[in-house]
């Protein structure tokens, strides 16, 4: 275990609440909060047992004045979350005695943490490696109850598990391979036959962990779903009934939406990130230009359009326009106003976009009176984004720093593959597989930069 000096910072949100948690961690932790912590005991912190609160009084150094009566435990490492000895101090919440008490361990000689710095600790620690650690960060910032349900699973290593088993597969393979070169008499060399089967199954369990990317991002990050159409189609209806609030102004003017409205919502367990737009036409208003601009921009990044047209009005020009424009992307039509169209105009509506049955969904959202379509509307996404149940045991790659490094030895895998299949012999395999052994272990963090590192931990806040 490596030795660093003593960092401390309030884990607790800035606010008034019942308590706030003080976190310091270091060789010199219970020796800083010696120097201020009290226990009623008559005790002192370093005769504490480890892991237990103990109420104590914090007092100042000069002056021995009360700030506040806390809760402080002693966690000795290893088995602490740094891995170090790790003092917390649990004192009363609101704005001051975390203040007062933290500016008397910065007295006492710690120094405030950095952004990530415990968890960066426990990573050097090995108390968990990389992706455990992102997970950490994933709980802290989850929307939604499969993006956390997803972090717990990796913080719990079900995916590095995963991740080692393909490493520990290519790491039999070099050291076949190794052991051949050094005792051909002895050991059998592999035929090309079985050289490309061992290859082809760690492209293969590479392949299915790439395969979760999309389904853990959105689980991670939520849908990014933008709702776009024409002037007073119903947009803004229908971000206020899938949010079921009044979020968005709805009037009968066009062109009543100018900036963009944004509203979270969660859909059986999945978040999305709403976008309503304003509606697409023609504008001599520059700040409804403007509305325009930005809903196109929305577009371009969005993971889901809900592209929604009236039914009531038919399909213009304009709108065939619209679609052009989304049509690449993963879209669902809303005919909406569906209570005041007829019904045989709206399959002809749909028939003029060559929509099949399963890519529109019929609503109506009139201001006052029955909403409809919005169940069918959500069931929709969910089959778009979700389908398949999730059973307890899958867990998947969440971001773009785990594709990458699954994509890279992926990569080399292939190449590998090529290059037996025109007939390099097997020793010339070492140095590839040596570099797909590497990228797996990016993934984990066996094997990786420290820029790297200090990308994965510029995320986190202080306290973590
Ligand atoms: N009858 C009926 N009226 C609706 C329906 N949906 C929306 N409306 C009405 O249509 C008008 C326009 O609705 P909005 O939700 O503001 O339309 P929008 O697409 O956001 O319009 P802009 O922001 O101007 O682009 C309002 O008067 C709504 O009450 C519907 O399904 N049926
Ligand atoms: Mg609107």
């Amino acid at each position: 275990m490596k030795e660093f000096d003593t960092i401390c910072a309030i884990a607790t949100p800035v606010g008034v609440g019942g308590i706030a948690i003080i976190r310091m961690s270091g060789s010199g932790a219970e020796a800083t909060a010696e120097k201020i912590a009290f226990p009623k005991s008559g005790k002192k912190i370093t005769e504490l047992e480890s892991h237990k609160l103990t109420l104590s009084e914090i007092k100042t150094q000069d002056g021995g004045e009360i700030l506040d009566e806390a809760l402080v435990a002693v966690m000795r490492g290893p088995n602490s979350y740094t891995g170090e000895t790790v003092v917390e101090i649990n004192c009363h919440g609101g704005y001051l005695a975390a203040e007062s008490i933290i500016e008397e361990l910065f007295f006492a000689g710690a120094r405030q943490a950095e952004a990530g710095e415990f968890t960066r600790r426990a990573f050097v620690n090995g108390k968990l490696d990389l992706v455990g650690a992102e997970a950490v960060i994933d709980l802290i910032h989850a929307n939604s109850e499969m993006g956390q349900s997803n972090a717990a699973k990796i913080l719990s290593g079900k995916l590095s598990k995963k991740v080692n088993k393909i490493r520990e597969k290519a790491i039999l393979f070099a050291a076949n391979i190794s052991a051949v070169a050094d005792y051909p008499d002895e050991i059998d060399e592999m035929s090309q036959n079985e050289l490309v089967d061992k290859i082809d199954e760690i492209c293969k369990d590479i392949d299915e962990m790439l395969g979760g990317f999309s389904r853990g991002k959105i689980m991670r990050d939520g849908i990014l779903t933008v709702i776009a159409g024409r002037p007073n189609v119903g947009k803004s209806s229908l971000l206020n009934a899938l949010s079921r609030t009044e979020r968005a102004i709805v009037t009968d003017i066009p062109g009543t939406t100018r900036d963009t409205v944004e509203e979270y919502i969660n859909i059986n367990g999945i978040a999305l990130r709403l976008v309503d737009t304003a509606g697409i036409r023609e504008s001599e208003n520059s700040v409804e230009q403007i509305g325009i601009e930005k809903a196109k921009e929305n577009i371009k990044k969005a993971d889901l359009c809900l592209f929604v047209v009236d039914a009531s009005v038919g399909i213009t020009p304009r709108d065939l326009e619209i679609f052009e424009y989304i049509k690449d992307k993963n879209v669902i039509v809303i005919l909406n106003k569906t209570d005041i169209a007829k019904s045989a105009d709206i399959l002809a509506l749909a028939e003029k976009l060559g929509l099949d049955e399963g890519s529109f969904v019929l609503t109506s959202l009139p201001k006052a009176g029955e909403v409809h379509g919005i169940s069918e509307l959500e069931a929709r996404v969910t089959e778009m984004f979700m389908s398949g149940a999730v059973s307890k045991d899958d867990v998947f790659i969440s971001n773009d720093r785990q594709k990458n490094a699954l994509i890279k030895a992926k990569k080399i895998a292939a190449e590998m593959k090529n290059s037996v299949e025109n007939g390099m012999p097997a020793d010339m395999l070492y140095v590839d597989l040596e570099e797909v052994i590497a990228s797996l272990g990016e993934l984990t963090g066996q094997t990786v930069q420290d820029e790297i590192i200090d990308k994965v931990f510029e995320r986190f806040c202080v306290g973590k």
